[in-house]
């Protein structure tokens, strides 16, 4: 180790004494044993469609090299690459056409999650992609700039293969971040994090064996990676940094906080930019839900993204979620995470210094007395006597009935706006609406929490909450949108329903 690093770990401990900074994951034996090097954070490849308005997916098998020794191969999928895909830069508006090929041995899709298309190009169940075959579907998009993703939506095989690495983050862009004074260097002052807890074994090999507590809690890893690193540092430059978070675990529900206590100012929901940054001690990010922060470092000192404990433990917890707490610890169980030391390279050109006071964005603002009609939606976790025991007794179902390929929940229709009711059994559900962005109205009877008032496609339902949504295309029967919990153990469990939009 030179001096430099040295002093960057030493400079950590003492800015981020409370969380024990310096120390690595919980290591496996293999990788302990080779001396594991935390690498330089990386982005995923960048694959801008935005001037050719077409774009390449080809899902493959792989093996990765997690931990840099040689000698703890994870058998992994992705796309284009051994594990996670690359990052698509999309026009917010304009046509584009996919190829999705299939080369792995089972069916996946490619749900386009957060992009607001026609049922037909949507990528859910009912578009398997066969093995050794192509999907082609041209993507007609209009809608505001965004981080979104992509990933499989297999029914019954989303949550195992979104684990192996079927998933990757999609740009969607105006080319107008300079006017607004948004940072949008791709890897230097514009950060992609892709944010996975995964399960190690002492090997090093990243397993997923979900018995039935973790098929009930959603599945949980005991590493966390971003973009596929464990445990990678990033350099930033002394100014302004956007994150573009991306919550893709199976099942944890994150609450990132800057360890130092720098503010995390919130400037994108899930579905669009906001018209001015909001400042954050926290923010919870349950599974597929993306934000957008910003980071102020011109101060030039270190920083460092974490995560407290799983506040979503359910009945294993008592029920519901709780407070955070700062759990200071790396790795392990329900334990907090160190995410991302950040230290400032003041070699590194600064393009935004100073916190923009207007982005531009809007807050959706339905007018209820628009609704045409309220849908009361239950998600549903059975547990009968004897369940712990018996993988067959885990019952997930929405409005008491487990998701059936065959049956259509209801029919809605384009341009209407509806007013949803939406109550979460047992812990919080993240529950994400196919074909639209929507507006959350409300929290358990209170106005939503400040990070939820943009335009959102996944709300973690904690209780209760009430949505606004119009779908402006249309799902024909035969490829309906999908609503679910993205907890995905829950979703392949039956915790899913459709709808057609006509
Ligand atoms: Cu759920």
């Amino acid at each position: 180790m030179n001096d430099s690093r040295r002093h960057f770990l030493a400079g950590l401990a003492a800015t981020a004494a409370t969380t024990a900074a310096a120390t690595l994951p919980a290591l496996p034996h293999a990788a302990r044993a080779q001396g594991y090097r935390r690498p330089p954070l990386a982005m995923p490849p960048l694959l801008d469609a935005t001037g050719s308005g077409r774009f390449n997916l080809s899902a493959q098998a792989g093996q990765s090299d997690f931990w840099g020794s040689g000698k703890s191969l994870s058998s992994t999928w992705g796309f284009n690459q051994p594990y996670l895909g690359p990052t698509l830069r999309l026009p917010a508006r304009g046509e584009v056409s996919a190829r999705v090929e299939n080369t792995l041995p089972e069916e996946i899709s490619a749900h386009w999650h957060g992009l607001i298309v026609p049922g037909e190009v949507d990528g859910g169940p009912h578009q398997p992609i066969a093995p050794g075959t192509a999907w082609e579907p041209i993507l007609p998009l209009d809608q505001m700039p965004a981080t979104v993703w992509y990933h499989s939506h297999i029914h019954g095989k989303t949550a195992p293969q979104v684990y192996r690495g079927l998933a990757g983050v999609i740009h969607l862009t105006d080319g107008r971040d300079d006017a607004r004074g948004l940072p949008s260097a791709y890897g230097a002052d514009d950060l992609t994090l892709v944010i996975q807890d995964r399960r190690f074994d002492r090997r090093g090999q990243m397993i997923y064996d979900p018995a039935m507590p973790d098929i009930m809690m959603g599945f949980q890893g005991n590493v966390l990676m971003i973009n596929g690193q464990i445990a990678p540092v990033a350099r930033v430059p002394k100014g302004i940094v956007r994150l573009r978070l991306l919550n893709a675990c199976n099942g944890r529900v994150l609450t990132l906080h800057m360890a130092e206590g720098r503010p995390l100012h919130l400037i994108s929901t899930d579905s669009g930019l906001l018209p001015a940054p909001e400042a954050l001690e926290t923010l919870v990010l349950a599974p597929a839900e993306r934000a957008e922060v910003l980071l102020d470092f011109s101060d030039g000192t270190q920083g460092l993204l974490a995560t407290g404990p799983n506040p979503n433990r359910g009945m294993m917890g008592g029920g519901g979620m709780m407070g955070r707490r700062r759990g200071g610890m790396t790795g392990g169980g329900n334990g907090g995470f160190e995410i991302l030391p950040i230290s400032v390279d003041p070699a590194l050109p600064a393009r935004i210094t100073r916190l923009p006071e207007n982005i531009g964005g809007s807050l959706p603002a339905h007018d209820p007395a628009e609704v045409v009609l309220t849908r009361r939606i239950s998600l549903d976790m059975g547990m009968g006597p004897g369940m712990m025991m018996r993988p067959s007794g885990a019952r997930f179902a929405i409005n008491g009935q487990p998701f059936r390929m065959n049956r259509l929940n209801f029919a809605a229709r384009t341009d209407q706006l509806e007013h949803w009711v939406i109550r979460g059994h047992m812990m919080a559900h993240p529950l994400h609406v196919h074909g639209c962005a929507f507006q959350i109205l409300r929290e358990n009877g209170s106005p939503p929490l400040p990070q939820n008032r943009g335009w959102k496609d996944t709300v973690l339902v904690n209780g209760q909450a009430e949505i606004l949504v119009r779908f402006p295309h249309a799902a024909p029967s035969e490829l309906p949108y999908m609503f679910h919990c993205h907890i995905l153990e829950h979703e392949d469990g039956g915790m899913m329903g459709q709808f057609s939009v006509g």
